[in-house]
């Protein structure tokens, strides 16, 4: 991507209302818009990120054996009066009516419609287990939205929901969602921990929160601290195998690690002092096991082995993605700017041409720019006439993970410099090591 025609509105200012630096970040690089309180654009730079958060999601979701699909975000208000949740709901569900003055609301989750999908055609046990999930907006009118998209009223959520004959087989799925959630805040570059938490307006009595320590997070916490160590499951994780996941959510759910609301008091003064671990956490994923809380109340049954109908036993699994690109920021940045993990950076690689316009400079640019390209790296070629100090600003604000450096001087000797946008390291190298730096 040539700079010089991307759309990346960049702010000299720090924005007056932003409180937490996350938020500044991603307006000051020009990742969002705000449009009406707390709901945003994506500009294309914030745009690029949150589909990368997407992609290892899905990856993951899909690795756990979980089954994509879509569900529309406007939802019609009967079967949410089939579940009692219509009037339970409150005010942060936002109601509406369409011309034939149907009551209609903006889907703040899906369990209705998910279970309505499943009773409409599964109707055997033969068919379990099935776990659905989609990656779509969702609304809740927040009395307090802010910071951002760390808390908007829009926002987008990545939503699985598991069906199990069984409580047993309800509780492997819950596992199986647990695994791959720890799999999946690792590879965004976070350290997230499992809580005990409370349930709220899904309902149910298991459920865990998944919390990144960050001093500027809503939730106060408090954990052992050795979860900060905590091995990840690896690759190889076999989804099926009962006793392996379980040895997985057993070592994860060893030590003591819950949200305020579960906090116990007595139970964490029971870890040794210089253990514990009380700080603020961004709850950025949410498990639910609520049996057939939405499965009785909705009707949805499949004959089991015995030949009888059997409510199915379901459980919910919510990761928030546009809250998961501030939390990200809040865990890695610096005073100059964003420093993105590589697995979900904007770009793997940004080309600055210090002098646009010098032949020696443009050639060499061009050339590193074409081959990056080439080898399928995301690279962004910053061909502006804008002052070198400038470039470099930029280029630090938005976090790219390496920078090549190409100015007159070194140009002239057949190099470029090759900038660690984390450690700051540069290095001087011949344009053919740059290339092979990113391509061998
Ligand atoms: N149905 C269940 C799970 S699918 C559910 O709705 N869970 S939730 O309410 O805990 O939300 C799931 C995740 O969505 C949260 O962990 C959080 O990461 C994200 N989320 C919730 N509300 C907001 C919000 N207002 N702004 C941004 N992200 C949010």
């Amino acid at each position: 991507m040539r700079l010089s025609r991307y759309f990346m509105p960049i702010l000299k200012e720090n924005p007056k209302e932003a409180e937490i630096v996350s938020h500044r970040l991603m307006l000051r690089a020009g990742m969002i818009r705000q449009q009406s309180q707390g709901i945003y654009s994506w500009l294309p730079l914030g745009k690029r990120v949150l589909d990368k958060v997407n992609a290892i999601i899905r990856d993951e979701q899909n690795r756990a054996g979980a089954i994509e699909l879509s569900m529309p975000t406007l939802q019609s208000a009967e079967l949410w009066q089939e579940s009692g949740r219509y009037d339970a709901y409150g005010k942060e569900m936002l109601r509406i009516k369409d011309r034939q003055d149907r009551p209609m609301l903006y889907g703040p989750t899906n369990e209705e419609m998910v279970t309505d999908i499943f009773r409409s055609s599964v109707k055997s046990y033969k068919d379990l287990p099935l776990n659905l999930y989609h990656i779509q907006l969702k609304f809740r009118d927040e009395i307090r939205p802010r910071f951002g998209t760390m808390r908007s009223r829009e926002f987008m959520m990545k939503d699985a929901y598991s069906f199990d004959l069984t409580r047993e087989g309800a509780e492997h799925s819950y596992k199986k969602m647990f695994a791959a959630y720890l799999r999946t805040f690792d590879r965004l570059g976070l350290r997230a921990i499992p809580m005990r938490a409370d349930t709220g307006p899904i309902g149910g009595d298991l459920s865990h929160e998944f919390i990144i320590l960050a001093d500027t997070g809503e939730s106060e916490v408090f954990c052992h601290k050795d979860f900060v160590g905590f091995d990840i499951p690896g690759e190889s994780t076999d989804f099926d195998s009962v006793e392996g996941l379980q040895a997985i959510f057993d070592k994860w759910t060893s030590l003591y690690a819950a949200t305020s609301e579960m906090h116990d008091e007595a139970a964490f003064n029971a870890v040794p002092e210089g253990d514990r671990l009380s700080a603020r956490g961004i709850e950025v994923g949410h498990i639910f096991y609520f049996g057939t809380k939405y499965t009785e109340a909705m009707g949805a049954k499949v004959q089991g082995p015995d030949g009888k109908e059997h409510f199915v036993h379901m459980g919910s699994y919510g990761i928030g993605p546009t809250r998961l690109v501030p939390a990200i920021i809040e865990a890695s940045h610096d005073d100059n700017g964003i420093i993105w993990p590589a697995s979900v950076a904007p770009f793997d690689i940004v080309v600055i041409n210090m002098k646009a316009g010098d032949q020696a400079c443009d050639d060499t640019c061009e050339l590193i720019y074409a081959a990056l390209s080439k080898a399928g790296k995301d690279v962004l070629y910053d061909d502006t006439d804008d002052r070198a100090g400038t470039k470099f600003a930029t280029a630090d604000l938005i976090g790219v993970p390496f920078q090549i450096i190409a100015g007159p001087r070194a140009v002239a000797n057949g190099e470029v410099e090759v900038k660690d946008r984390k450690t700051g390291a540069r290095e001087t190298m011949t344009i053919e090591a740059a290339i092979n730096r990113f391509v061998a």
